[in-house]
């Protein structure tokens, strides 16, 4: 069965009007698009989202900027799809990312780098359950 991540596409990026290529990118890599929203995270969105890093030197700066303006969310579906997603948007400094990878065209800064994916499975089904109710996904059982 095909494995499912999330993908944001940060304020960043569709302040540059770069929604389109990204997407483009995305799906001639062979991800299927299940899921899609624009939305405007809010302080307290943002912070939960990235929990995890609460209390990191960058944490706040990170919270500011997710929701600094609106950002694309993604429900993508691929074989392998957490670590084939990783490697398509290569390092989270784009200084570091490989030649072609979504954070390496796109990404401007280690924190403004364009785009993110899930680390892992569990975190994928996590992050898409943040963002989506299962009848937004597409092939839920009704
Ligand atoms: P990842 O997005 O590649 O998984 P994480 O370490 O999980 O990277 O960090 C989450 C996000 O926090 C990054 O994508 C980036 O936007 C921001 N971030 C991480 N480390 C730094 C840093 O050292 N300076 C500024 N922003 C950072
Ligand atoms: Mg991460």
């Amino acid at each position: 069965m095909a494995e499912r991540t999330l993908a944001i596409i940060k304020p960043d990026a569709v302040r540059r009007n770069l929604i389109g290529e990204i997407i483009a990118q995305i799906t001639q890599s062979g991800f299927r698009i299940i899921g899609m929203k624009l939305v405007r995270l809010s302080r307290q969105q943002a912070e939960d989202f990235y929990a995890v890093h609460r209390g990191r030197p960058f944490f706040e700066d990170l919270v500011c900027f997710m929701s600094s303006g609106p950002v694309v969310v993604l429900a993508l579906e691929k074989e392998r799809a957490v670590e084939d997603f990783r490697a398509l948007i290569g390092a989270t400094d784009p200084a570091e990312a490989a030649p072609g990878t979504i954070r390496q065209r796109f990404g401007t800064s280690k924190g403004e780098n364009a785009i993110h994916g899930s680390d892992s499975p569990e975190n994928a089904e996590r992050e898409i359950a943040f963002f989506f109710s299962r009848t937004e996904l597409l092939d839920h059982d009704v």
